[in-house]
């Protein structure tokens, strides 16, 4: 089994993190690109060209973050979708949020690179800024609900946090939101998050 990942991807971050965490790393082979280089052979793997991708022992390859973490999950040793019921939803919920300040991040980071005229939109940024600052605030009040053994919710959070650090580092986030600051301090600590530290 192996990963394609980017170094830099808070999707592809997700997948990293999840596989330690749910024990399903062993073995799982990782190979770094460029998806914006679409290296040879990469659309045969995922036609969309985007990170992360899942080359499967078992089957045809998945891509998706969200689809691959669910999917290393159904493989490992520690289960971090917990089963359907009260806890699910919550974590699936914190997954929503995440994935929003993550879309919503890169789509600005976007926005700023690939205009040849530099001619990036103000609004557009905005909007996404405030998309971003939301879901935050949401997590912030409920905050609380991020504590407990781990789960793909808490995975996807501290991926989208560790985001806005990697990427956005000038635009503070924690002084208006204490105990999401507070319990990302801890989780950021793991070996998973360690690990997957993202590269430029
Ligand atoms: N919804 C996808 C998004 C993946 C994604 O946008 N990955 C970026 C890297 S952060 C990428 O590969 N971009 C290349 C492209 O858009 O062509 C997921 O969750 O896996």
């Amino acid at each position: 089994m192996k990963l394609i990942y980017s170094t830099a991807s808070p999707y592809a971050r997700k997948a990293r993190v999840a596989a330690i965490e749910c024990g399903a790393n062993a073995g799982l082979e990782l190979e770094a690109i460029l998806p914006w280089e679409d290296p040879a052979g990469f659309r045969d793997v995922n036609p969309v060209g985007k990170v992360p991708a899942l080359v499967r022992d078992d089957g045809p390859p998945l891509y998706q973050s969200n689809i691959i973490c669910e999917y290393l999950d159904a493989q490992g040793k520690i289960r971090i979708y917990p089963d359907p019921g009260p806890a699910r939803w919550t974590a699936l919920r914190q997954v929503a949020a995440a994935d929003g300040i993550i879309d919503a991040s890169v789509a600005e980071r976007m926005e700023g690179m690939f205009h040849d005229d530099n001619a990036a939109s103000k609004i557009f940024i905005d909007r996404q800024e405030h998309s971003v600052h939301m879901s935050l605030d949401q997590l912030e009040s409920e905050a609380s609900g991020l504590d407990g053994p781990v789960t793909i919710g808490q995975v996807a959070v501290s991926c989208a946090l560790a985001y806005r650090d990697f990427r956005f580092a000038d635009i503070d986030w924690r002084t208006a939101r204490p105990a999401l600051a507070a319990w990302f301090a801890t989780f950021a600590q793991r070996p998973s998050m360690i690990e997957t530290a993202p590269q430029a």
